[in-house]
């Protein structure tokens, strides 16, 4: 049973095959921060501020056999905050953007977040569209129909999810960065380009992660985040 010595030294020696970097934008209260939180801690985040400019966090997944650490950047959807916010649009690979089902409002400037995103962002930026708070069904206001119609005409992928349940809340996140990964096996996107959102891992740092393995045998053990990727079947097997 590993330690929490050991846990910690397994964070030490963490490495990845590539690193992606994410934006989360949308309407101030859609539930972004939430979002990550939930992602990222497996809780959700009680008594959630507005974000003021923006916040950073990471989580490292598997999809297939690749190990993918993700950069998130949690940005603040208040106007006032947008100039500070954009400047993190540089070079990011995939962005989510967050509406609420229960708010048209945050729906009616969807078009703009993502224009401004790919004027600023990877020019192969992979978009998710995320609809946020599907707990509220009774007080939907933005049909499930209209949202995946706007996202066809958009050429950006659509879920709805849930950050107070918990429903789906990895899957945006997986299936940007496998469609970012499908980009790359395909020759579309060079890691090594500049502002491509994408950087190779460290793999000095992944043999010294092997030898690891050999000494104790257990670092491919499940991590406490383990359980949560109980909804990823569909997106092709995420082990993380
Ligand atoms: N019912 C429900 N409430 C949610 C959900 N996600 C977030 N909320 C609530 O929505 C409010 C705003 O959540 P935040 O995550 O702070 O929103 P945000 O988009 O980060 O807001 P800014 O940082 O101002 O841009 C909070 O009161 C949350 O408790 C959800 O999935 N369901
Ligand atoms: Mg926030």
């Amino acid at each position: 049973m590993p330690s929490a010595e050991f846990d910690d030294a397994t964070e030490l020696v963490e490495t990845y095959d590539f690193l992606l970097k994410f934006i989360i934008i949308g309407e101030a209260g859609t539930g972004k921060s939430c979002l990550l939180h939930h992602f990222t801690q497996n809780t959700f985040k009680q008594r959630s501020q507005h974000t003021i400019g923006v916040e950073f966090s990471s989580r490292t997944v598997k999809l297939g056999e690749k190990k993918i650490k993700l950069q998130l950047w949690d940005t603040a959807g208040q106007e006032r905050f947008r100039s500070v916010t954009r400047s993190y649009y540089r070079g990011a690979a995939g962005a989510l953007l967050v509406y609420d089902i229960s708010s048209r409002d945050s729906f009616a400037n969807l078009a703009r977040w993502l224009a401004d995103a790919r004027a600023l962002a990877s020019p192969h930026l992979v978009a998710v569209l995320v609809g946020n708070k599907s707990d509220r069904e009774d007080d939907r206001e933005v049909e499930w129909d209209e949202a995946s119609r706007w996202a066809a005409e958009n050429g950006v992928h659509f879920l709805e999810v849930s950050s107070l349940t918990g429903e789906n809340v990895e899957a945006p996140f997986l299936l940007a960065a496998r469609s970012i990964l499908l980009a790359i096996e395909s020759g579309q996107l060079d890691p090594e380009k500049a502002g491509s959102g994408v950087s190779y891992g460290d793999r000095a740092l992944r043999r010294v992660n092997s030898n690891s393995r050999l000494s104790f045998g257990s670092l491919s053990a499940p991590t406490r985040r383990a359980n949560t990727s109980n909804r990823l079947g569909t997106l092709g097997g995420c082990g993380c």
